[in-house]
């Protein structure tokens, strides 16, 4: 039973990390770096396939492609993500089971290129038709519209997903979409009013100034020069291989397509500039009898100044906007207290005030795109697709990051507990075998300190970011074992020599500073009332729509939930959701942190392929059994090496395999049989089967070519 081949014929070392001889950290390393450099981008583990960045456009997502995977098994072809999508999308269709693909990987590692691509895959060999292509245009150009105002480039990518965003793609029963609902988890709007150096402000920004005519500038009041506004840092403006103008062209028409009205998308223009604007007002102090200083915007500067003109961008009266940010009112026992704002107090109500507005829209955005691709009809399957921020490590590390990383950490669990749980529901429900691998600790904790925060950010008297890194430390050092109150894999890391005002948390990707300034601010999210109140008198039905509760009839003394308890909360309703789901899996990893192609660094990669657990992936399916196959399709692919079961076997498809394996001598131990499917305890099996099919075809090609001559 020696086989030298690989699984299949012209692969690039090996095409399914489970075959792999002999499996070691090196090997792996090295068939990814092997298959990487040969242009072989995508790699199997059984069912989960990893996605290695090439930062460059490869030609191997053209329609000839999609043809060629389009029904066809698995492990067919040769690896690729459109192998993955088509078997998801026909589970769904064929076997009635809701999918979800999900995909991971650390910032700039592919995903949201990978999730664009399954949608496109899925897209491609869907139904046909007037309205259903319809349907499959919007859902496919809602991406640019979310990427242009949820994206922006980063240190680590030049278009980083800065929300999380999860949609289900809903079919009817004849595999044909009918629509899908989008949700978006926490957008990252401190980069509203400010980004770390290298990086920019969301892209629309940019795209608006460059690529708007004249005319609509004009009308905007706006100017294309970047340097203009204070919300635009200018170090990296322009980005290679990115072009600004054209993308708004690109986003203006996926707009048009996606069912946003002129009127509408005229509103969403007027908002982007009113936050630029809103970032140009400027504050100085003014004394007031009582010998404190109160806040007024400066007349000169700004471009709100000129009532006539300027404040019309804000679509609020200036002695509104003027009051908005010098009074601040606190309602207390049905009694109104207002304070004079100093000018600190002013500038940060002005960027509370242009994060708000930003975030509202960009909520705003997801809600009207969901309005136009509601599913009206009956649904009949649902295919989730997964995008969220990847893990990311910053020289400053705060709130954002402890959000995308917390999330990235829930996924990470998902990932293990799903693959894990596969495995041992498959061996239960075939073979009644049980087996267990301690290395993975699958207990779903509530992620602690979230939690603490809230309860800190909730507890009446003076609460700072001090006294919540007290609790921190505090309670930390009262459990030895702190893990038990945070996710098992993240550790709570405490060490006198850390920074002041950091905290460090080992998480499943590495250690990560977090600096704690900012965080009960952040958590709390509360704008003060005096600018919702403001924005509602706005003389604009979009900002007044987007800031309800700045309506006086509608006084509402309760507090809204905190940003963590939001997120916790919509973070625990995707899990469940995906819990219910069949599991696909793509893993994404960065070769270089370059951005570059052809380079593949190796610490970067192994790093990656160690935190994201992919040699345990890789054990857990060959401690037991390498390769599972339904009778059916196990006796279709290799009945031609028996006598008995060739052409054709008239018994049920499992006898057929019973006799195909006995006449091929496979000794016993090397399998066994499941309910409705043959299990194959080592890759070497496989080889021998697939090595005897090739053989086997050559010899027929060979015979008809001869049969061909002696008839021609
Ligand atoms: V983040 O967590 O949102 O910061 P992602 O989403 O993982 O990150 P993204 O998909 O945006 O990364 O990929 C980063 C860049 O890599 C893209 O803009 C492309 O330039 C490049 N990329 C990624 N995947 C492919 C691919 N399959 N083919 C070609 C790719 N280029
Ligand atoms: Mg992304």
């Amino acid at each position: 039973m020696e086989v030298k081949t690989s699984l299949l014929d012209n692969m690039i070392g090996v095409g399914d990390m489970v075959l792999l001889e002999p499996l070691s950290e090196d090997s792996f390393l090295e068939n990814l770096k092997n298959r990487f450099d040969h242009n072989e981008i995508y790699t199997y583990i059984g069912s989960v396939v990893i996605s290695m960045n090439p930062y460059r456009s490869l030609p191997i997502y053209t329609p000839d492609k999609v043809e060629e995977y389009r029904n066809r098994n698995f492990y067919e072809l040769s690896p690729h993500i459109y192998a993955l999508a088509d078997e998801a999308y026909r589970s769904l269709r064929d076997q009635d089971k809701d999918q979800c693909i999900l995909i991971t990987g650390e910032s700039g590692a592919g995903k949201t290129e990978a999730s664009k691509l399954v949608m496109s895959y899925v897209a491609a060999v869907c139904g046909k038709g007037q309205e259903v292509n319809k349907v499959k245009e919007q859902l496919l150009q809602s991406n640019p519209v979310l990427e242009a105002f949820g994206n922006a480039k980063t240190v680590r990518n030049d278009n980083s997903s800065r929300f999380g965003k999860y949609m289900d793609i809903e079919f009817d029963f004849k595999g044909d979409p009918l629509g899908g609902v989008i949700s978006n988890y926490l957008l990252e709007k401190s980069r509203v009013v400010k980004q770390p150096r290298g990086e920019r402000n969301f892209h629309i920004f940019y795209q608006l100034l460059s690529g708007a005519s004249d005319d609509t500038l004009k009308k905007l009041k706006l100017h294309r020069d970047f340097s203009k506004y204070n919300y635009l840092s200018l170090d990296s403006a322009v980005v290679n291989g990115l072009d600004d103008a054209a993308n708004f062209r690109t986003v203006r028409n996926a707009m048009q397509i996606v069912g946003f009205m002129e009127d509408e998308v005229q509103s969403v223009l007027e908002l982007v500039a009113a936050v630029l604007k809103l970032g140009n007002i400027e504050f100085k102090p003014e004394s007031r009898c009582n010998g404190t200083d109160e806040s007024r915007i400066k007349d000169k500067n700004g471009g709100l100044m000129d009532e006539k003109q300027e404040t019309k961008s804000l679509f609020l009266m200036k002695s509104v906007l003027e009051r908005a940010f010098s009074y601040r009112t606190v309602e207390a026992k049905m009694e109104k207290v207002s304070t004079t704002l100093n000018v600190a107090q002013a500038y940060y109500a002005r960027d509370a005030l242009a994060k708000n507005l930003y975030s509202r829209l960009f909520s705003w955005l997801v809600t009207r795109i969901n309005e136009s691709i509601k599913v009206t009809k009956t649904r009949h399957k649902v295919m989730g697709v997964l995008d969220i921020y990847g893990f990311e490590i910053f020289e400053d590390n705060s709130f954002e990051q402890f959000i995308i990383n917390y999330c990235n950490e829930k996924l990470q669990q998902i990932f293990i507990e799903l693959t894990l749980r596969e495995e041992q529901e498959e061996y239960v429900r075939e073979v009644c075998l049980w087996f267990y691998i301690s290395v993975f600790n699958m207990l779903y904790n509530q992620n602690g300190i979230l939690a603490m925060l809230d309860e800190e950010c909730l507890r009446p008297g003076t609460v700072t970011d001090e006294t919540f890194l007290d609790k921190l430390n505090t309670v930390c050092a009262e459990h030895q074992h702190f893990e038990s109150r945070l996710s098992k894999n993240s550790k709570f890391l405490t060490d006198h020599s850390l920074p002041h005002s950091c905290f460090r948390i080992q998480h499943y990707a590495g250690k990560v500073l977090y600096r704690v300034e900012g965080f009960v601010d952040k958590n709390n999210d509360l704008l003060y009332r005096d600018l919702s109140q403001a924005m509602y008198k706005a003389n604009h039905s979009l900002i007044k729509q987007l800031f309800p509760e700045g309506n006086p009839a509608k006084v509402n003394l309760k507090r809204p939930p905190t940003a963590g308890f939001q997120f916790r909360a919509s973070v625990g309703t995707l899990m469940r959701n995906l819990q219910t789901k069949n599991p696909n899996y793509i893993r994404c990893i960065k070769p270089n942190d370059k951005k570059a192609s052809h380079i593949f660094t190796e610490s970067l990669v192994r790093h990656q392929v160690r935190y994201l657990g992919l040699m345990e992936n890789v054990r857990v399916r060959r401690a037991g059994y390498a390769f599972r196959q339904a009778y059916e399709p196990c006796l279709e692919r290799y009945k031609m090496l028996c006598k008995r079961t060739w052409p054709h076997w008239r018994g049920p498809a499992r006898e057929g395999v019973e006799v195909l394996m006995a006449d091929l001598q496979v000794p016993a131990e090397e399998f066994s049989y499941g309910r409705s499917k043959i299990f194959i305890r080592n890759p070497r099996t496989l080889f021998f089967l697939e090595e005897r099919r090739r053989q086997c075809l050559q010899d027929l090609a060979t015979l008809i070519q001869k049969i061909y001559r002696g008839w021609k």
